[in-house]
């Protein structure tokens, strides 16, 4: 709660400055303990099928060269890069973190999201420095199977719990609310999966 008021105050500082522009990335929604193929690679791992999705609440455009998703205790997992146009979502897979980390020596953890509890940041390097931009912790309840959390609406401050697909009855907040978990989509609202489909695949389909 802490680290989401100074997020906050960060996002003030910048509209007060001389150059009026974005707030920054924001982490939007965090899928910690999936159970299903959530990156359509056609297998399910617990690892892999892990996802974070950041959103631009503009305005403007924002080059993420320069962000990183982390770790709990701040340690860069995933270099964020491109462009994201206002109102984008950008999703990424515990898969690409993993692949990353494998071909550049950063271990291997993939978004290494605990499933009792834990804390994902986004960092920003300035100066050498690691600088913490955002932070969200959730709850034990918030981490099982095809939960996910996220923000309510896109980019607002207040987070809830994305339950349709394993209803939650208890009382602890963030308490349930049945909608659909929605990487790479406006929070609450259902997405279109993306699938990817491999080349042998289309040639078995039209052979
Ligand atoms: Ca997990
Ligand atoms: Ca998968
Ligand atoms: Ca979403």
């Amino acid at each position: 709660m802490r680290i989401l008021l100074l997020t906050v105050l960060g996002c003030f500082a910048t509209f007060g400055s001389a150059t009026p522009g974005s707030c920054g990335p924001v982490l939007n929604e965090v899928m910690a303990d999936p159970s299903l193929d959530w990156d359509g690679d056609g297998e399910y791992s617990y690892r892999d099928d892990e996802w974070v999705e950041i959103y631009n609440p503009g305005p403007g455009s924002l080059d993420l060269d320069g962000f990183l998703l982390g770790d709990g205790d701040e340690s860069p997992l995933y270099p964020l890069t491109g462009l994201l146009e206002e109102g984008e979502h950008l999703v990424v897979y515990g898969s690409e973190a993993y692949a990353f980390q494998q071909e550049n020596d950063w271990g291997a953890y993939g978004l290494r999201l605990g499933n009792s509890g834990d804390t994902v940041t986004l960092l920003q390097e300035v100066d050498d420095e690691m600088v913490l931009f955002d932070a969200y912790t959730y709850e034990d309840h918030e981490a099982e199977d095809d939960r996910s959390s996220g923000r309510l609406p896109d980019g607002e401050a207040d987070w809830v719990l994305f339950d349709s697909l394993n209803p939650y009855g208890g009382d602890t907040e963030p308490l349930g609310t049945g909608l659909p978990p929605s990487p790479g989509g406006p929070n609450g609202e259902e997405v279109v999966p993306v699938r990817t489909t491999t080349w042998g695949k289309l040639r078995t389909l039209y052979r």
